[in-house]
């Protein structure tokens, strides 16, 4: 029988621990932060609750880089704080995603330790291991066993002195890569998800799960045109390691050999794959519940809108182009499988300062707008910590001020090409993950009430007006917005089940889509621009071969109450509304 996903209804916030609440005053967010905002939470309507990794690790990837998975870092708290975490949510009848990073581990997990001390270690095969190539010696240049350049503008594989190969790290070299290949591998891992299942957590988050396949034999990839430090040519190694020959028959097992019993014995466990690289085939085969691998994926097709080589490439964007992406996976996934909706996380920089409006009067508007446009759509939504508050990108201007590692190598690899410096401050200012990671904005006060010490990373200054204290009782404000969207889909199986049609799909300013499901029909329009925009009502329903339409009910608007009453001909700057038809 297949199993219906029950997640359609439901809205994820997403949590980064360091930076959303901090209870202990060291200037670094924790478990404690959180349990104290659950009312918070539980006012803006979100029922699942993702949090970013809490384990033991070293903080080289402020802790996608673990060193043992069944811990919570000190700096975080105590398992019997994820304890009470989960019985505060429960209890809220919220559920808990926790997120697991099982591509890779920490250099310092035992697993790695135990695999580099030898070359006979029982362990060695747990990583990918590889003598220098074509009888060089280690360290020489074009001795590692691939030309592929990593996600942090490094190359992939670190020579080991003590054992004479290299290990191979598609992320930081303290991150080395998991050898899946290895039964031993998932058999470790599977049992540590379901110490976590056991423990009650209701889902998890797999990070860069489809980089576990990697087609064998490792081989180079196409030049990209980029040299390393040693002078040896760079090459795309994606095609390589992404949505490899065996993903899915891992993802089968993983569902069959942990999910399955619980789900058995009725327990509904959500499962998100994130998949950088995946297409919509790829999706697909992820997501349909007759596969039983995953429920939904993380694709990031739409979050390369405006970026040419890199994220810190940024090329401007049109609207066109951003909605033939979205449409493409509305397309794709809207019958079979299951699609994330998101603008934000821990690794995008705030949708409001990339899609939204640059004049500051239309900042709340364009998010509120943004937020439309996004959480109308068919799949289920995700909320990242600030965004619904319409929180902005920090004023970064030099290097010193980032901490994210991918900003940092990034910049190092670019001042040896010979780039400009304000070229590349520009392009990590607009694209780095920092942006995201800037503490979240509670009041108006000293630090924005993230903390009573010193943030370990700066607070936007904006945070003195832009903040939840000023938000939670106003019942315009775009977190009040959230908390309506958030209850539409609640409400409404229309937002939830129903089928999505674009419209207007070439329109440079107005985004709009219908909803569809019985002979319920929503019809959703956003003004995405700077200027009032009229609306021609009777071609958008010649697109449907219909003869007309008139809207006969506003459901939500973001200017309702305003004179002159909103009309689906007329939108105002950045106007959103859903209309009855
Ligand atoms: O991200 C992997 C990923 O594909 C990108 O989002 C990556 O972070 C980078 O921004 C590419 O430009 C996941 C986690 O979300 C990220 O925080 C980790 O750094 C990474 O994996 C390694 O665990």
């Amino acid at each position: 029988m297949v199993r219906v996903m029950p997640w359609a209804a439901s809205t994820v916030y997403q949590i980064y621990p360091r930076s959303f609440a901090d209870s202990d005053g060291d200037g670094v967010g924790d478990l404690r932060g959180i349990i104290g905002r659950l009312d918070y939470l539980h006012r803006l309507g979100v029922d699942v609750v993702w949090v970013s990794p809490f384990y033991v690790s070293p903080m080289v990837d402020n802790g996608y880089d673990i060193a043992d998975y069944q811990s919570v870092d000190p700096l975080f708290g105590t398992l019997a704080d994820v304890d009470e975490l989960i019985a505060e949510l429960h209890a809220r009848d919220m559920k808990l995603v926790i997120d697991v990073v099982i591509n890779h581990t920490s250099d310092q997990h035992p697993w790695f330790v135990e695999s580099r001390s030898s070359t006979d270690n029982p362990k060695r095969d747990w990583y990918w291991w590889r003598p220098p190539r074509d009888g060089k010696a280690l360290g020489e240049p074009g001795a590692e066993p691939t030309n592929w350049l990593g996600f942090f503008s490094e190359p992939v594989w670190e020579a080991d002195e003590a054992t004479g190969e290299y290990y191979l790290h598609l992320f930081a070299r303290e991150q080395p890569d998991l050898n899946w290949e290895n039964p031993a591998v998932r058999d470790a891992l599977y049992a540590m998800l379901r110490w976590w299942l056991d423990r009650g957590v209701d889902g998890f988050r797999m990070d860069v799960i489809n980089l576990v396949s990697k087609v064998l034999p490792l081989r180079d990839g196409e030049p990209i045109g980029l040299t390393g430090p040693d002078g040896a040519a760079y090459g795309n190694g994606f095609p390589l390691f992404t949505c490899g020959p065996r993903i899915h028959e891992f993802m089968a097992e993983l569902h069959r050999e942990v999910l399955a019993p619980y789900e058995a014995a009725g327990r509904d466990i959500m499962t998100v794959a994130e998949t950088p690289g995946a297409t919509t085939d790829d999706a697909v085969l992820f997501t349909d519940p007759a596969r039983a691998e995953v429920d939904m994926v993380f694709q990031f097709e739409h979050m390369a809108v405006g970026r040419g080589a890199s994220r810190f490439d940024p090329t401007g964007w049109t609207l066109p182009q951003l909605k033939a992406v979205m449409h493409r996976w509305q397309e794709a996934l809207g019958t079979t499988g299951w699609n994330s909706l998101y603008w934000n996380n821990h690794d995008q920089p705030r949708v409001v300062s990339r899609f939204g409006s640059r004049r500051p009067e239309y900042r709340e508007a364009s998010a509120k707008a943004l937020a439309t446009a996004l959480h109308l759509q068919r799949g289920t939504p995700y909320v990242y910590q600030g965004e619904e508050l319409g929180m902005t990108n920090f004023p970064f201007t030099t290097v010193e001020q980032l901490n994210d590692v991918e900003s940092r190598n990034y910049h190092a690899l670019m001042i040896a090409a010979g780039s400009a410096q304000a070229t590349i401050m520009d392009g990590l200012a607009e694209g780095s993950r920092d942006n995201a990671r800037t503490p979240m904005q509670w009041d108006a006060t000293a630090h924005a009430g993230f903390t009573t010490g010193t943030p370990w990373l700066p607070v936007n200054p904006n945070h003195v007006e832009v903040n939840a204290a000023a938000q939670v009782d106003d019942p315009e404000s775009v977190f009040s917005w959230y908390a309506a969207l958030i209850g539409l889909r609640r409400a409404e199986p229309v937002v939830a089940r129903g089928d999505f049609v674009p419209l207007a799909a070439e329109h440079e300013r107005l985004w709009g889509f219908l909803r569809r499901l019985d002979r319920y029909r929503l019809l959703v329009l956003v003004n995405v621009s700077d200027e009032a925009l009229d609306v021609d009502l009777a071609a958008l329903a010649a697109e449907r071969d219909e003869s007309g339409w008139s809207p006969r009910e506003l459901v939500l608007g973001t200017h309702a109450g305003q004179d002159p009453a909103p009309a689906p001909e007329r939108l105002r700057p950045w106007e959103a509304a859903i209309w009855w038809l």
